[in-house]
């Protein structure tokens, strides 16, 4: 029916897709005997029916729960002996997220993900832990080793590709390692690509078999990281060597050899713009001994997307590289960036260079007319959130929390950006200084509470000309 692949995501056995079918059998026969009953007036009455219908749609998706669950037991099994999935299995879930881009209703506590993720600390491993470089502190979970024990980690930087050409991918790979450093944690590399475009890869597959010697991979990471996807790309590019090596090049590593054994085409996982797509832990026999394992995202409630709506999402999220916007300040001018985050400016004349997706509305306004213009136009000119006046009015969703910086340029300089303000989901604001005098520059970066916040040294130093708002 939908996707028949053992290591396809969210997976149900065959046998469980059979029996939930019987369950729509017995649902339709029950809508059937429903309507037979409206058209016979003397029928038993139809509120028992009723109940009885939406009792079985409880158990369906009781049931789907309960399956998930299972998943990863079987995945425990797996990880101690062999990773062999016998059965071919039916995904209901990928199907929706496929061809209707829809996500099923399946509830699982994330904090169960996180439990049974624990299990890696007592395997000998090798852990890729990767984040979305446009929302680090979103997606960086500090608490990491806790989960994965001592195992050796590489840090990847997921999608290069949205970033503009001329930022430098050693400043980005500079500051990831300084972020790691400032939040304890040692890893083994730090790499920057981009699993969509496969762009640093091939180098990257070269550095991981130096570090993995004949070890699982397990790849972990927040959702919609591009775990999934990540995956996917690394199994194209461990198939494009062994073509490479059949053209009668050399290249007789473990995973050439594996390759080569088995020349089918692997299923790829599910992978959507949608966070939580991953239910289980899947495994992908890449290698002879080994495996390479896609993990359902840990739960972080620091991501901006956890606040967001499939159609908020999508003018949040970027997919194709960014087009910076540049807007003149000056004191008292204030910033909206949708209606998630609005930046006052107090201070000289500034330039402010915004690094967020092209389908976030811009606009510039005074700051003592910023809070009526809020209330007149969020949801509209104001987006994201879209939508009806409850969605507008939920608490998540508000800029309720308030961060304050003061940056004090080191001298007078028109050329050098200072400092990038992170809005961690959202993107980040590179501010020059373009006062004649060193005058301090005072910013309130008001967010949704929980949001991270922060400021680091600019990673496009010297802008080049962008389009101005
Ligand atoms: N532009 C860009 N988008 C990417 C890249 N990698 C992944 N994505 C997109 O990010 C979204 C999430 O990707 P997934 O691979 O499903 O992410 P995941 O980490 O597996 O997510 P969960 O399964 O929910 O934990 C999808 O819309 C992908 O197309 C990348 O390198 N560049
Ligand atoms: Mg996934």
């Amino acid at each position: 029916m939908q996707c028949d692949h053992p290591n396809e995501l969210g997976f149900i056995p065959k046998s469980v897709a059979m029996r939930l079918m019987k369950t729509h059998e017995s649902i339709k026969q029950q809508r059937k005997q429903k309507q037979q009953r409206k058209d016979n007036p003397n029928a038993a009455a139809s509120v028992d029916g009723d109940q009885q219908q939406s009792d079985t749609i409880i158990d369906y998706e009781t049931h789907l729960e309960n399956e998930a669950k299972r998943n990863f037991e079987k995945f425990r099994s797996q990880s101690s002996g062999a990773k062999k999935i016998g059965e071919k299995e039916i995904c209901q879930r990928c199907h929706m997220l496929k061809h209707y881009g829809k996500v099923a209703p399946i509830k699982i506590p994330i904090e169960d993900f996180k439990n049974k993720l624990a299990a890696i600390k007592d395997m000998n491993c090798v852990v890729i832990k990767v984040v979305d470089i446009m929302d680090f502190h979103g997606t960086f979970i500090p608490d990491f080793r806790r989960i994965i024990g001592n195992n050796p980690v590489v840090l990847v930087g997921n999608k290069m590709d949205v970033l503009p050409a001329d930022i430098h991918k050693n400043r980005i790979e500079d500051w990831l390692r300084h972020e790691c450093k400032l939040h304890g944690m040692v890893v083994s590399h730090v790499k920057l690509l981009s699993s969509a475009s496969r762009d640093g890869l091939a180098s990257f597959i070269v550095e991981l078999e130096q570090l993995r010697r004949g070890r699982d991979v397990f790849v972990v990471g927040c959702s919609n990281v591009g775990k999934s996807t990540f995956i996917n790309s690394l199994v194209d590019e461990y198939k494009q060597k062994v073509v490479f090596t059949q053209d009668g090049q050399q290249g007789d590593d473990e995973a050439t050899a594996a390759a080569k054994e088995k020349p089918t085409v692997m299923d790829r996982a599910t992978t959507s713009i949608f966070p939580g797509t991953t239910l289980n832990i899947i495994s992908v026999p890449l290698w002879h001994n080994a495996s390479l394992f896609d993990t359902p995202g840990i739960d972080n409630p620091h991501q901006i997307i956890k606040l967001l709506r499939p159609d908020e999402l999508k003018m949040v999220i970027p997919t194709k590289r960014i087009k910076p916007t540049v807007v003149h300040m000056i004191g008292g001018k204030s910033l909206y960036l949708g209606g998630l985050a609005r930046i006052d400016y107090d201070g000289g004349l500034a330039t402010f260079t915004i690094y967020t997706s092209t389908h976030l509305p811009l606009h510039l306004c005074r700051t003592d007319k910023a809070d009526d213009l809020l209330t007149r136009q969020r949801g509209k000119m104001l987006s994201p959130p879209l939508g009806d006046a409850e969605r507008l009015a939920e608490e998540s969703i508000q800029l309720s929390q308030a961060k304050r910086f003061t940056i004090i340029p080191e001298k007078v300089d028109f050329r050098h950006t200072c400092t990038d303000i992170i809005i961690s989901g959202l993107g980040w604001v590179a501010v020059k200084s373009l006062s004649k005098t060193i005058t301090p520059m005072r910013v309130i970066v008001h967010t949704p509470t929980n949001i991270d916040v922060s400021i680091r040294d600019p990673l496009v130093p010297y802008t080049t000309t962008y389009n101005t708002l």
